[in-house]
């Protein structure tokens, strides 16, 4: 079937961005009027078979058969804007969804606030905005890749069913910037958008483009706190640009965000279920030291310290995403009305145009932790950065309520932002978590205590065992408190064929 020959109007459709002028049994769910843009169409008709190879070699491992209990977005209607029902994911209907557009919108920011947003691709903008669209684009298939492998050692089908939710919503993602790249971009866009099917994840030779996307998921706490701390500068990098002033980009990526939401929230759950599991089974068996690491792991759970571990790798890798602290790249994509800041539109007590404006930005100078005041343009992505961290610090929060109800003295801390850099200001630098800046033997002899070490991998590895029945949950992590859209407890998430 062709996309002219699903798309076609359906009866009783109405024709707006609102309401979407498909029915449920469409191939490919759209607000774009994909039924009467036909250079759209052969683009995506290029595309969409090479999608679907990407998919079957680089997505979830096994599993292709399986019928998953998923949400699929139809629409953009916030009261109905998804179905749930079983599909097999080489099924999943991966479509092509726009915030609804906002009349009059101007652009909230730049040289260009207050003109009129841009319907049609600025020229003289063209390759930043394809930059910026290409890398947001590249992350979602990495994600894929880097999840491959996690449906066999899944903790539950419940989970298993999250993981897949997860994959194919990240592939909708990726399909939202292909639709950017082949509509706006001509023949250099439909050639990116061949290459994000092309660059893999933690290839030597083509890898992924930025850091964190190369790195691997073995298990399924890296899975966690990939979704709650990896996935959540997806939510602010998301909203930066949902504040552009090319308005498809905007509209993009303000219903990106819709599902954005529950990848955080399957990361913040997975991690308090393993907290709620690991103090459940320390006060049954009267443990009230969380450092008596040996009898913890006896009684087949994480221990707290090895996850503090966890967190401190995955959000210095995160915060690396954030780019230098201090770039001109962020000022011009700001000043060029392309890229704005968290919640730009209503941020209230300054002009928005930032030309004399300063920002506090930690730096490493001559060897010492100095906070030094920064013109503002070129301070943004520090500033995202800490909007970022603010941003985390809730679900940590939630963490440390299950450990302190459980009467267990333990505290879950982000660390120092300086703290495993690679990118930016602390790059090169040894900081740890505390804030100190150390020497490099003073790294050596203490980075085993903050990141996880070969021994926690593989006390991990060996908990990594199936558990398929329904209703049923591998020892290290609790039974989620609701269903996915309120299932009962022994719900089959996933018929396993
Ligand atoms: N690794 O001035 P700089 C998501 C490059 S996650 C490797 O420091 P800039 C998701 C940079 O590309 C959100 N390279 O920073 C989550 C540049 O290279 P070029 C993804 C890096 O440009 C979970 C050079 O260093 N979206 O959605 O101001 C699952 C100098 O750059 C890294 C976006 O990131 C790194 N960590 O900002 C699924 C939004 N950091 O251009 C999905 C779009 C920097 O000189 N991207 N570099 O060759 C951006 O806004 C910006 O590109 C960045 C960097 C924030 C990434």
């Amino acid at each position: 079937m062709s996309a002219d020959d699903t798309l076609a109007d359906t009866p009783g459709s109405m024709s707006s961005d609102r309401f979407v002028d498909i029915s449920y049994d469409d191939v490919i769910p759209n607000n774009v009027q994909l039924s009467s843009d036909k250079q759209l169409q052969r683009a995506l008709e290029t595309w969409r078979p090479k999608y679907l190879d990407w998919w079957n070699d680089m997505g979830p491992l096994g599993y292709q058969q399986s019928e998953v209990y998923l949400r699929t977005a139809v629409g953009v209607d916030p009261a109905g804007w998804a179905k749930f029902g079983y599909v097999k994911m080489p099924s999943y209907r991966w479509g092509i969804l726009l915030a609804p557009k906002v009349e009059g919108r101007t652009i909230p920011f730049g040289r260009y606030k207050g003109e009129p947003a841009w319907q049609e691709m600025p020229g003289e903008h063209r390759s930043l905005l394809r930059r910026l669209i290409v890398v947001q684009g590249d992350t979602e298939p990495a994600s894929v890749e880097q999840q491959r492998f996690l449906g066999a050692t899944a903790p539950s089908l419940y989970d298993m069913r999250n993981l897949f939710q997860v994959n194919v919503e990240e592939g909708r993602h990726l399909w939202a910037m292909v639709y950017l790249l082949v509509k706006y971009f001509g023949k250099d866009g439909r050639e990116e958008a061949q290459a994000l099917l092309e660059r893999q994840s933690g290839q030597i030779n083509n890898p992924r483009i930025l850091g964190a996307f190369n790195e691997r998921t073995p298990d399924w706490l890296s899975f966690f706190m990939f979704t709650f701390f990896t996935d959540r500068d997806g939510k602010m990098q998301l909203a930066a640009l949902a504040e552009s002033g090319f308005d498809p980009l905007s509209r993009t990526c303000r219903f990106m965000l819709t599902e954005e939401a529950h990848h955080m929230f399957v990361g913040e759950t997975g991690v308090q279920r393993t907290i709620e599991a690991t103090c459940a089974a320390m006060v049954k068996a009267g443990i009230k030291e969380p450092g008596d690491v040996e009898a913890v792991r006896k009684l087949g759970v994480v221990d707290l310290p090895l996850l503090q571990r966890k967190v401190n790798f995955h959000i210095s890798v995160t915060r690396d995403l954030f780019g230098s602290e201090i770039s001109s790249n962020a000022a011009d994509a700001f000043s060029s009305g392309i890229k704005g800041r968290f919640n730009e539109a209503n941020l209230k007590g300054d002009d928005h145009v930032l030309q004399d404006a300063t920002y506090p930005v930690t730096r490493v100078i001559d060897g010492k932790l100095v906070v030094e005041q920064v013109a503002a343009l070129r301070a943004l992505n520090s500033r995202l950065l800490d909007d970022f961290i603010v941003d985390c610090q809730g679900g940590v929060d939630r963490w440390n309520k299950v450990v302190e109800k459980a009467g267990i003295a333990f505290k879950f801390v982000q660390p120092h932002k300086g703290f495993n850099r690679r990118i930016g200001e602390f790059a090169g630098a040894r900081i740890s978590p505390a804030g100190e800046v150390l020497t490099e033997d003073q790294w050596n002899a203490k980075s085993g205590d903050w990141l996880p070490n070969d021994d926690d991998m593989r006390f991990i590895s060996s908990l990594m065992k199936p558990c398929h029945e329904p209703g049923k949950y591998a020892s290290w992590i609790a039974p989620p408190r609701v269903g996915v859209n309120n299932q009962l407890g022994d719900f089959e998430y996933v018929k396993i064929f």
